[in-house]
């Protein structure tokens, strides 16, 4: 499967889901397509399909991008299609952010920010008993490490050595009122990973390829988690979001409708 296409086409799906819903997380979800579908359509055991104990898991800590994780999963049959309609309308069966108790494929309830790691934690310690080739994927997002317990989470998984867990930060630089650097700089980031004793990879997180090589990596590593720096564009591919936190979220006219459109059609 050509991937960089395919998530070409996930993007622009999610940008219309989200358009219909009458607004949402733009900015974080575009960022965050191309690693998603690496994850969903090359790198994880899903064989045995959701039900299946020792399949991998994927913890979605930022969960205000719920958008393209809905698309994958109806993509790919886990849910009804129809259901898009329902993203974030009263009543609806698709929350804005993620809820494991309302959509089947969806392993971690989130919104809070900051949890989601501890959670990855939780699961890959037990699973690495049980299941020794699963593993727990974690996306978080840059604003979402300003949080103390994102620190917690990492401590722990590396005094339990928890090779099975595999995060990946969708590193756009931005979170929801400002830059990254402007709210709580982060950087040396990949040194503080490596100070609270990670193996550290960084990678283009819309190269599809890039992602797959550095994942296929980060498998083989054993001994301690891995992190994945994954450097990205907040409103990836649509001209007048992309890397401008202001659209973290918001509602777009009909006008912008087709503009992102033409943008993402023109990339395609
Ligand atoms: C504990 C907590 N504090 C604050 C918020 C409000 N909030 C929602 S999204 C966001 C910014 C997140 O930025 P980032 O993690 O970089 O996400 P991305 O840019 O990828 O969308 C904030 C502060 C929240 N959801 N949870």
């Amino acid at each position: 499967m050509d991937l960089q296409k395919k998530a070409a086409q996930l993007r622009t799906k999610t940008f219309e889901v989200i358009t219909q819903a009458g607004g949402g997380h733009y900015g974080g979800s575009l960022s965050a397509v191309e690693i998603m579908t690496v994850l969903y359509y090359d790198v994880m055991n899903l064989s045995g399909g959701i039900a299946a104990k020792d399949r991998d898991r994927f913890i979605l800590c930022k969960g205000h991008s719920g958008p393209p994780l809905y698309v994958i999963l109806a993509d790919k049959g886990f849910i009804a299609e129809e259901r898009l309609k329902e993203l974030d309308q009263n009543g609806g069966s698709l929350p804005k952010h993620v809820d494991r108790l309302k959509v089947q494929g969806i392993d971690y309830s989130s919104g809070s920010l900051g949890q989601g790691l501890s959670v990855a934690c939780g699961m890959a310690a037990s699973l690495k008993e049980k299941y020794p080739d699963t593993r727990v994927y974690a996306l978080l997002g840059d604003g979402e490490c300003d949080e103390g317990q994102v620190w917690e989470a990492a401590m722990l998984a590396r005094q339990y050595q928890l090779d099975n867990l595999i995060g990946i930060v969708d590193y756009n630089q931005c979170q929801i009122d400002g830059r990254t650097s402007q709210v709580i700089n982060l950087e040396p980031f990949a040194d503080k990973w490596r100070a609270f004793g990670w193996n550290v990879l960084e990678c283009d997180g819309h190269d599809t390829n890039a992602l797959q090589k550095t994942i296929t990596q980060a498998k083989l590593h054993h001994g301690q988690p891995t992190i994945i720096i994954a450097h990205t564009k907040k409103g990836r591919g649509v001209s007048f979001m992309e890397d401008n936190y202001i659209w973290h979220s918001g509602k777009i006219t009909q006008e912008q409708f087709e503009i992102g459109l033409r943008d993402l059609e023109g990339r395609g």
